[in-house]
C-alpha cells in the first residue's frame, strides 16, 4: 500500500522565536496578508509571474533573454544612502567617526512611528535566509521581512533562503532580525538602521540594492562585521578567487576594492590568451567572511548565493563570463530597453537604446539611458567560472589579501605590504575616488579603509585594532597587497588595460607568495620591477608600465600627511602601531 506522503510543516511552527517577531511585526505594520518563503524555484517563478501580471517586471525577449526581466526603481531610489545608514549602539563611541550615530531607543521610536500601519493592503514576506552554505559551522542566519516582492525575489537569489535555513534557525536559535518596508519611497522618510547589539536592522523608504536586500550589506558586512570581532574573526566587502597555473596549482586570493571598483569583474576575470594554461574560479564578488584554521591560514567563505552587479561597462570584450552569465534567468535593475525588447547598457558595442532606464523615450540629451549604478541580480552557479569549492563548509584557504581604490594618479599598480601591520596601515589607507553605488557626488577622493568606509558596523580604530590581532595569531598569514588599476595619463586615458590583464599582477603575487617573484622596497612597499611581470603579449608601453610602477616621492609625502591627519581622528582609540607604521613609510620615503 503507498503511503500518503506527509505534508510540510508549515513554516511558521518551525520556529517560536521567529513566529512571535513575525506576529509583532503584523501587528505593528497591519498588512492584509503574510507570506513565509519556502525558497523553492517555483515559488520564485511564481512571485515573478505575479509582479508581471501587477505591471512591476516587464518580461524581456524571451528568444536572447529567457527568463530574464526588467524592473525600473523610482527615479530617486536608485543606489545605497550613506547619509542616512545610522549605527545605533548604546555609547556614540562605538560606532566612531567613521559612522552616523543614533541613540537606539531613540532611533526604535522613529523607526516605529514609520512602520506603524505601512503595510496596510500589502503581504508580509518572510524570508528565512543563511548566509552561507546552511551546512558551514562559518555561515550566519537572519530573517527578512519585506513589503516588497522584488526585495524578496532578489533575497531568494541572493541568499541561502527558505525552509533550510529556517530549520537551522530552529536548530540554533540564534538569527538576524532585519525588518524592511519600502513606504512612500520619500527620500526624507528614508533610514537604514542598525542594532549591532541586539543582532537587529531596520530599513524604511528605499526598495534598493544594499537600502533593502538586508542580507547583504545591513547583515552580512555592518552586523556580522560586530560579531566578527566578538567571536575572533573577520567579515569584509572582498571578492574570492580561485587561480591555477598551469602547473595546476590553485591558490586563492582575497581582495577588498570599494563599491563599483572592479570585484565582480575580478572575481570572474577571463584570462588573456597570452597567459595559456591559467584558470580562474569564482567562490564570491563583493562579500567574504574570513575565519582563522586551526592551521594557522585564513578561511574564507562567500556569504552570499548570487550576484547582484553592475551592468554599464559588461560586454564580451570586458568580461565575458558575465555576459554569458547574464543572458538567462537575471533581473535587471534599471537598464534601458531596445526597440525589441532587449535590455541595453553603455558599452554594448551594438543594440539602440529606445526607452531609458526611467521608461521614458531615450534622449541622448536627458543622461545615460542605463543608470550608472544599473544592476543585476543572478544566481552564482549561472557564473561559467563558478567554483566548486564555494559550497566547501571549510572556506578556501587564502594565500592573499589585495586592498585596491580607484584612483587616477598617486596609488601604482601594485606594491606588497612589508608584513601584516604595514598591510594593515596601508588597507587603512586606501583612499579612491566616488561612484554611482552611492548616492552623492561621483568622482571625488574619500578615504575608503578596506573598502569598508560604508560598511563597518562599529569605530575603526577598533577594528584596526581587530585586524593587528587577528594576524598577530596567525602562524600563516597571508601576504597583503595594494593595487589600483584606474591610473591615468595626463589626457585621463587609463594607462593600464585592467581586466583580464589584471592576472598578470595576480601572478606577481602569487609568486611572491611562492617566494620566487623579486621586489624592491620603494618607501611605500615593496613593488615589482616591469621585468618582474608576466608583461609577454601584454600592449601596454614601456613609459606607461614604468610609470604604473613608479612612486612619486614629492605625492607620496603629501599622501602620508593625508593620511596621518584623516588617522589622527580617530585619537586615543587608535593602535599606536598604526602610526609607528606611517612613520616607518615616512622616513622610507627619505
Ligand atoms: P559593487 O558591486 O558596487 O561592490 O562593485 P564591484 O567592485 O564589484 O565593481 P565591478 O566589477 O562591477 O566594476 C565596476 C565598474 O568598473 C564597471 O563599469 C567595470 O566595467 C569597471 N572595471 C572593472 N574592472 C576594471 C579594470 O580592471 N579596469 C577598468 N578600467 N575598469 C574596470
Ligand atoms: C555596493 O554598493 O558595494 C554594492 C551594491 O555591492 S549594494 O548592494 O547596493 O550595496
Ligand atoms: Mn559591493
Amino acid at each position: 500500500m503507498a503511503t500518503a506522503s506527509p505534508l510540510p510543516t508549515p513554516l511558521a511552527h518551525l520556529s517560536r522565536p521567529v513566529a512571535e517577531w513575525v506576529e509583532s511585526v503584523r501587528a505593528l505594520t497591519e498588512p492584509a496578508e503574510v507570506y513565509w518563503c519556502e525558497g523553492t524555484d517555483a515559488e520564485r517563478e511564481a512571485l515573478t509571474a505575479r509582479l508581471v501580471r501587477d505591471g512591476e517586471l516587464t518580461r524581456l525577449d524571451p528568444e536572447t533573454y529567457p527568463g530574464c526581466h526588467l524592473y525600473r526603481s523610482s527615479p530617486s531610489d536608485v543606489a545605497r544612502v550613506e547619509h542616512l545608514t545610522y549605527i545605533c549602539t548604546r555609547s556614540q563611541e562605538d560606532a566612531g567617526p567613521n559612522n552616523n550615530w543614533m541613540d537606539p531607543e531613540a532611533a526604535h521610536g522613529k523607526m516605529r512611528e514609520l512602520f506603524r500601519g505601512c503595510m496596510r493592503g500589502r503581504t508580509l514576506y518572510v524570508i528565512p535566509y543563511c548566509m552561507g552554505p546552511v551546512s558551514s559551522p562559518l555561515a550566519r542566519c537572519g530573517v527578512e521581512i519585506t513589503d516588497s516582492a522584488y526585495v524578496a525575489i532578489n533575497m531568494l537569489i541572493m541568499t541561502h533562503a527558505g525552509r533550510p535555513a529556517l530549520e537551522r534557525i530552529a536548530h540554533e536559535g540564534c538569527f538576524v532580525r532585519g525588518l524592511h518596508s519600502t513606504g512612500e519611497l520619500d527620500p526624507n522618510r528614508r533610514f537604514i538602521m542598525h542594532f549591532p547589539e541586539e543582532l537587529s536592522i531596520e530599513s524604511y523608504g528605499s526598495g534598493y540594492g544594499g537600502n533593502a536586500l538586508l542580507g547583504k550589506k545591513c547583515h552580512a558586512l555592518r552586523i556580522a562585521s560586530w560579531q566578527a570581532r566578538e567571536e575572533g574573526w573577520l567579515a569584509e566587502h572582498m571578492l574570492i578567487v580561485g587561480l591555477q597555473n598551469p602547473r595546476g596549482e590553485t591558490h586563492y586570493i582575497a581582495a577588498a576594492f570599494p563599491s563599483a571598483c572592479g570585484k565582480t569583474n575580478l572575481a570572474m576575470l577571463i584570462p588573456p590568451n597570452s597567459m595559456p594554461g591559467w584558470k580562474v574560479f569564482t567562490v564570491g564578488d563583493d562579500i567574504a567572511w574570513l575565519h582563522p584554521g586551526r592551521d594557522g591560514r585564513l578561511w574564507a567563505i562567500n556569504p552570499e548565493a548570487g550576484y547582484f552587479g553592475v551592468v554599464p561597462g559588461t560586454n564580451r570584450e570586458t568580461n565575458r563570463n558575465a555576459f554569458d552569465m547574464i543572458r538567462r534567468d537575471t533581473l535587471f535593475t534599471n537598464v534601458a530597453l531596445t526597440a525589441d525588447n532587449q535590455p541595453w547598457w553603455e558599452g554594448l558595442p551594438s543594440g539602440v537604446p529606445r526607452i531609458d532606464w526611467r521608461g521614458r523615450p531615450y534622449d541622448a540629451a536627458s543622461g545615460p539611458a542605463a543608470h550608472p549604478n544599473s544592476r543585476f541580480t543572478v544566481s552564482a552557479r549561472r557564473n561559467p567560472s563558478y567554483s566548486p569549492h564555494t559550497d566547501d563548509p571549510r572556506g578556501v584557504p587564502i594565500s592573499a589579501i589585495v586592498f585596491g581604490g580607484r584612483r587616477r594618479e598617486v596609488a601604482p599598480l601594485v606594491y606588497e605590504a612589508r608584513d601584516w601591520a604595514h598591510g594593515v596601515l596601508v588597507g587603512a589607507s586606501v583612499a579612491s575616488e566616488t561612484t554611482a553605488a552611492a548616492v552623492g557626488q561621483v568622482g571625488v577622493v574619500r578615504r575608503d579603509p578596506m573598502a569598508m568606509q560604508p560598511f563597518c558596523g562599529y569605530n575603526f580604530a577598533d577594528y584596526w585594532r581587530h585586524w593587528l590581532k587577528v594576524g598577530a595569531g596567525l602562524a600563516n598569514p597571508p601576504r597583503l597587497f595594494h593595487v589600483n588599476w584606474f591610473r591615468r595619463d595626463p589626457q585621463g586615458k587609463f594607462l593600464w588595460p585592467g581586466f583580464g590583464e589584471n592576472l598578470r599582477v595576480l601572478a606577481w603575487m602569487l609568486e611572491r607568495c611562492a617566494g620566487k617573484a623579486q621586489a624592491i622596497d620603494r618607501g611605500i612597499g615593496l613593488l615589482p620591477r616591469p621585468e618582474d611581470l608576466n608583461t609577454a603579449g601584454l600592449d601596454v608601453e614601456p613609459e606607461a608600465l614604468s610609470a604604473l610602477l613608479s612612486v612619486d616621492t614629492e605625492l607620496w609625502r603629501r599622501e602620508v600627511t593625508e593620511t596621518r591627519a584623516y588617522l589622527s581622528q580617530y585619537g586615543e582609540r587608535l593602535p599606536r602601531e598604526m602610526l609607528s607604521e606611517l612613520e616607518r613609510t615616512a622616513s622610507g620615503l627619505g
